[in-house]
């Protein structure tokens, strides 16, 4: 078994776009590509054949924060890893807890040591270092890990940005060690992907990326982004990281975001994004579609037969009209979140397909700068 590789075919001629292939243990993924969150081991309202049967995502996301609270480790290496205990045969990725600490987490309190936390299920104390998230993401098994880092609110002061991006780093060196003291335990090879902090601070952005460059990791991840700061200031920096993260690897935007988000990160030589967007939007009526935006609560929508979505060629999508969906809210009924879910993470992954279609074809940029304002209509 091999590590990840990552193949170029092309860069868009107008942007900084690309179309790549990676290739893990457990098969390929064409770039770039929305990797759906599943929190617990589960995308949440949909099950695992529907999911590949009607999203067909390449590669999907898991939490070591929550899968460590619950099941936790005992059960996971007792089930074989993540893969196995969920029955999901593709590559999968998880995420460190290095953020979802700082976002659930009870009272926590940082040292050089790592976190120390309190668990949002029962209150009980636990300490996420960097040696003890290496162990749990190796028990769960992901074929990429995402090294341990702290993500600084966007109105971070320079100093507490500077501060906190050395501690990243030290924390990163303590992870890759390891990571690479420790064995692959499923048979498949597992990745370590390094996180890029500095908050919106240029000078510290470029040295962060420099110094996970000189990792020389599998891939790359630029973290610290759409935390608060307006839009124009998450596309600089990200525009900003991907000019000094190597070529040659994927780089991954952790937990962005819309729509237009995603083409205009594209744009910038973004390869992999995640975004719990279209589960979690999707579960309170908000569906992305091919023509817009849809508030499916509108009573506008009360009498409107026509099917969800016939942009996509999703069997749900087309299967069931606005007004069903629309009553299906209304009646607080289970169906509602699994097609809304459904809906959202089918039309993300046409969106990443359609821009890998268009920047092959050489005409990313002009098809983006229309798609855009498409994305953003409020129907
Ligand atoms: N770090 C980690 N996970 C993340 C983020 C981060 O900065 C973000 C920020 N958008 C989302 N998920 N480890």
């Amino acid at each position: 078994m091999a590590a990840l590789s990552f193949l170029l075919h092309t860069t868009d001629p107008h942007s900084a776009a690309r179309a790549g292939t990676i290739t893990t243990d457990h098969g390929q993924i064409q770039t770039p590509i929305f990797m759906p969150v599943g929190t617990v081991g589960s995308v949440k309202a949909l099950s695992q054949q529907q999911l590949k049967s009607e999203v067909d995502p390449h590669i999907i996301l898991g939490n070591t924060y929550h899968l460590y609270l619950r099941p936790g480790m005992d059960t996971m290496e007792a089930a074989g890893g993540l893969h196995r205990f969920m029955n999901w045969d593709r590559p999968i990725l998880t995420d460190s807890g290095g953020y979802q600490v700082f976002s659930l987490a009870g009272t926590r309190k940082i040292t050089e040591e790592g976190v120390t936390f309190r668990s949002h299920i029962d209150g009980s104390k636990h300490l996420f270092s960097p040696e003890r998230v290496m162990d749990i993401e190796r028990s769960i098994g992901a074929d990429i890990m995402m090294a341990f880092d702290e993500c600084p609110p966007a109105q971070s002061e320079y100093k507490y940005a500077l501060n906190s991006m050395n501690l990243t780093h030290r924390w990163l060196d303590r992870c890759v060690e390891r990571f690479s003291s420790t064995p692959d335990k499923y048979g498949h090879t597992q990745n370590l992907f390094p996180i890029v902090q500095g908050a919106v601070y240029h000078d510290l952005r470029k040295a962060s990326c420099e110094y996970i460059a000189s990792k020389g990791a599998t891939g790359n991840a630029i973290g610290g982004l759409s935390v608060g700061e307006p839009e124009p200031v998450m596309y600089e920096i990200a525009a900003l990281c991907c000019a000094h993260l190597p070529k040659d690897k994927p780089r991954y935007l952790m937990g962005v975001g819309t729509p237009w988000n995603i083409l205009e990160n594209i744009a910038l030589g973004v390869d992999m994004f995640d975004c719990v967007m279209p589960t979690r939007n999707g579960r309170n009526a908000m569906l992305f579609t091919t023509k817009g935006v849809i508030n499916i609560d509108n009573k506008k929508w009360e009498r409107d037969f026509s099917p969800i979505d016939d942009g996509l060629d999703c069997e749900t999508s087309n299967y069931y009209s606005k007004a069903y969906l629309r009553h299906l809210f209304k009646s607080k009924e289970y169906l509602s979140l699994t097609i809304a879910s459904v809906q959202n993470l089918a039309f993300y992954l046409w969106l990443v397909r359609e821009a890998r279609k268009h920047i092959l074809a050489g005409d990313f940029k002009s098809w983006k700068d229309e798609m855009v304002p498409v994305l953003k209509t409020r129907l």
